[in-house]
């Protein structure tokens, strides 16, 4: 239609093409005019599907006169410089995280954003349109939990591929965490330290899969994330939040539920996460087709995105060094992560000798 949002989508792998489908058959207003991937190929068959146009050059893809949004589903390392190409035209954009690869280009966009006066960008973190988390952050900030003290955190992959590494573990999976937590508790995460345990057989040598990330917030609270990607079992994205006055839990996958008669009684599992947060995602396109209509943006913003790789950023130092990193993201530059001072540990005396 005439006043539909026209859209250009930068990537159309995975989740993409999974966005094109949706933007064609589910979202209303919107229409993908052009699609572009590194992989000719790909771009051509994702285009036909939907009758859009390819576009070779991702830049020339944001700066066609057919486009009025841009949905950035391309690796990492585009990020920057696509992000850069929509606020020098000033379009609205919804990019899937990370918003860039490092702190320092993620904190120039931000400023940029800021210089324009307009926010544009709307980064990808699905969960924050789940039903489920946003009656949890209503529960939260109503003041049905009291103060929140603690945040459990169960993030698990049935499978992935080797390249998911432990570093790639926090900055793909464990940055949902982040999100979620920062959406929920509506507070900065300001420490972050790693605790590598045994592994499990199906990761490649040297990956430490599963692994234990603990933050705390601004306010004092502690997040124990499990992060645990090679299960073998089920999609299990699980959050219980523990305050003063009560605990909720959601990502209970509490589906239908069947009594058979050999006596077995359950559902049936959650396989990945287009499943578990396919609703999320829909409803997080929808809003931002009419937030992107309506001049303003409705999701997590370019500076939830810059605050989230800089708490991954901390959280991948953590792990490779093994002490614990501050993030310190106010202050007006860019954000400051630094280890915790080493202590010496607690000495023990020496008995050996001490009994006949
Ligand atoms: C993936 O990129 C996602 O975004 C999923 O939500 C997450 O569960 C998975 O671990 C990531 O690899």
């Amino acid at each position: 239609m005439s006043d539909d949002l026209k859209i250009a989508v930068l990537g159309v792998g995975m989740m993409g093409s999974f966005h094109v489908d949706a933007l064609s058959k589910r979202v209303r207003g919107a229409t993908v005019t052009v699609v572009n991937d590194y992989l000719a190929d790909k771009a051509a068959e994702v285009a036909e599907q939907v009758g859009a146009r390819v576009e070779d050059d991702p830049i020339a893809a944001i700066n066609d006169s057919e486009v009025d949004a841009v949905l950035i589903a391309s690796p990492g390392d585009a990020h920057a410089a696509q992000l850069n190409a929509c606020l020098d035209r000033g379009v609205p954009v919804l990019c899937e995280k990370p918003l860039t690869t490092d702190i320092a280009s993620a904190y120039a966009i931000v400023q940029k954003e800021k210089a324009l006066g307009k926010q544009l960008i709307q980064v990808g973190f699905m969960r924050r349109f789940d039903p489920e988390y946003a009656e949890l952050r209503k529960l939260i900030s109503d003041g049905g939990l009291g103060k929140p003290l603690m945040v459990h955190c169960i993030h698990r992959n049935p499978a992935v591929g080797d390249h998911f590494n432990s570093e790639f573990m926090i900055r793909d999976s464990v940055v949902h965490e982040v999100d979620s937590v920062r959406f929920l508790l509506g507070e900065e995460l300001t420490s972050v330290e790693v605790i590598k345990g045994a592994a499990t057989g199906n990761a490649p040598h040297g990956v430490h899969d599963p692994m234990l990330v603990i933050f705390e917030t601004e306010s004092g609270a502690i997040v124990t994330v499990e992060s645990f990607v090679r299960t073998g079992v089920a999609y299990e994205v699980r959050t219980e939040v523990v305050g003063e006055t009560g605990s909720a839990f959601i990502g209970l996958d509490q589906n239908l539920q069947l009594k058979s008669t050999d006596g077995r009684w359950g559902g049936k599992i959650t396989p990945s996460f287009v499943e578990r947060f396919g609703q999320a995602y829909d409803i997080e396109l929808q809003r931002w087709v009419d937030a992107a209509k309506a001049g303003t943006i409705d999701g997590a913003s370019a500076w939830d995105g810059y605050a989230a790789v800089a708490v991954c950023e901390a959280g991948v130092q953590a792990l490779r060094s093994g002490a614990k990193f501050h993030v310190h993201l106010a202050g007006g530059s860019v954000a400051a992560i630094e280890p915790e001072e080493p202590h010496a540990g607690i000495q023990a005396p020496d008995l050996e000798g001490a009994w006949p």
